[in-house]
């Protein structure tokens, strides 16, 4: 449903936490409060034909079965990269692995709704919009083994470093949108938090900011339901694509478990940035199936009835139903996707493996652009730490 941010609006005169009711005992006036999904393919598999869907439908209209297969592989060797690196976190080859089990469609659809010159900035868990950028999935691994601060060069592939600062990266988008307007160009950004991080200040100064300059930006706000242990009623006391309204543009809210949803939705964003509309808020309503990182342990704090009824509505499987009752893809199809994802784990597996510890002292250098005092002594403190190693070793 979208907030048109120009359409007016009763006053509440309920506590923020009863919106939409009248007042009286009964709840009424749910339609225009109650949010809706942008729904285009059911968990059934089945494709939504709803006129209030049509605006963004159009977007993928013309999609082929080709395409839609594409869609699937990407999800597919997503998840098995996903799998590998949890893992490999297990074998303890990496220190720490964020996984995105669950959020498969979200990012695959919103990812391979962007072209090659739009801009992207993720957060820690963008594995599938990596993907969709050409970013080979090895080199997201660096920086969870530790043996780098990123892996990638952001502008190789339009896609920043992953961001661990929780929402900083709304800042960074909306400059980076505010200097492509200045440009004149004709690309869009797009900037991907999650329902944690829309509490953050950086967040909100985010969409002050693209409002009033007009920005071309998106963002894209993948609800997986929880910021670590703390579920989004903590959050926010109404459904975060309303947000948007008061910032003064639009905000939807789209089924993130839905692939085509997510491209179509993300798609008529984008476009609304490139066509000098400003920003928009998209919610990607979806579930964090797994934990939070590899350090997390989510039995703590929700219960298996909740993963039961979000497993329902598997992002990959509601595509393979589709494809399979369209007769869109046959047994080889699955079979040599099978295979390819197994090439993928194993390749994974081999390159972590043989990744290189860096040099000891790499870390004291690209502080500044020239020396700096306190940069040597720091380093000089290091050498003589490593060196009372040395010494218990040789002893
Ligand atoms: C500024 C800041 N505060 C706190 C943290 C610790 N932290 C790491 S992840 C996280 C939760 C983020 O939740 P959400 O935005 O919903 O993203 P998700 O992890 O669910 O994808 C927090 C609080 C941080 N990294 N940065
Ligand atoms: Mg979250």
């Amino acid at each position: 449903m979208t907030v048109d941010s120009s359409a007016a609006r009763k006053p509440r005169r309920s506590a923020a936490g009863k919106a939409g009711t009248t007042g009286t005992k009964r709840t009424t006036v749910k339609k225009s409060t109650e949010p809706e999904l942008v729904q285009l393919l059911t968990p059934e598999g089945e494709r939504v034909e709803d006129a209030r869907y049509a605006e963004y439908a159009e977007y993928v209209a013309g999609i082929t079965p080709e395409e839609l297969r594409g869609l699937y592989r990407d999800m597919v060797l997503t998840r098995r990269f996903d799998a590998e690196a949890t893992a490999l976190q297990r074998q303890g080859e990496l220190g720490l692995w964020a996984s995105l089990l669950g959020q498969e469609a979200a990012q695959i659809g919103s990812g391979r709704a962007t072209r090659d010159d739009d801009y992207v900035f993720p957060t820690y868990r963008e594995h599938g919009v990596a993907w969709c950028r050409g970013v080979d999935p090895t080199n997201l691994l660096g920086m969870f083994r530790g043996v780098n601060n990123g892996g990638w060069d952001p502008n190789s592939n339009n896609f920043h470093l992953y961001t661990i600062v929780i929402g900083s990266q709304a800042l960074h988008a909306t400059g980076y949108a505010m200097g492509v307007a200045k440009d004149g160009a004709d690309s869009a950004v797009i900037a991907y938090f999650g329902d944690g991080a829309s509490s953050q200040g950086d967040v909100a100064e985010a969409f002050t900011f693209s409002a009033v300059y007009n920005a071309p930006v998106v963002f894209f706000c993948q609800n997986n339901q929880w910021a670590i242990s703390e579920p989004t009623e903590k959050q926010t006391r109404v459904p975060l694509y309303q947000r948007a309204q008061g910032y003064g543009f639009p905000g939807v809210r789209v089924d993130g478990n839905d692939v085509l949803a997510c491209l179509a939705v993300t798609k008529w964003a984008l476009e609304r940035a490139r066509g000098g509309e400003g920003p928009t808020l998209v919610e990607a309503y979806t579930y964090r199936m797994g934990a939070h990182t590899t350090s997390d342990d989510p039995t703590r704090y929700r219960g298996d009835e909740e993963r039961l009824a979000w497993e329902a509505k598997d992002p990959i499987l509601r595509l393979r139903r589709y494809l399979e009752a369209a007769n869109h893809a046959d047994e080889g199809f699955f079979a040599e996707l099978e295979a390819e994802s197994e090439a993928l784990g194993k390749r994974v597996r081999e390159v972590v493996r043989a990744m290189p510890d860096p040099d000891t002292f790499a870390i004291f250098e690209n502080v500044y652009a020239d020396g700096h005092a306190l940069v040597d002594e720091e380093r000089a403190q290091f050498a003589a730490y490593q060196a009372s190693f040395a010494d218990v070793e040789g002893a």
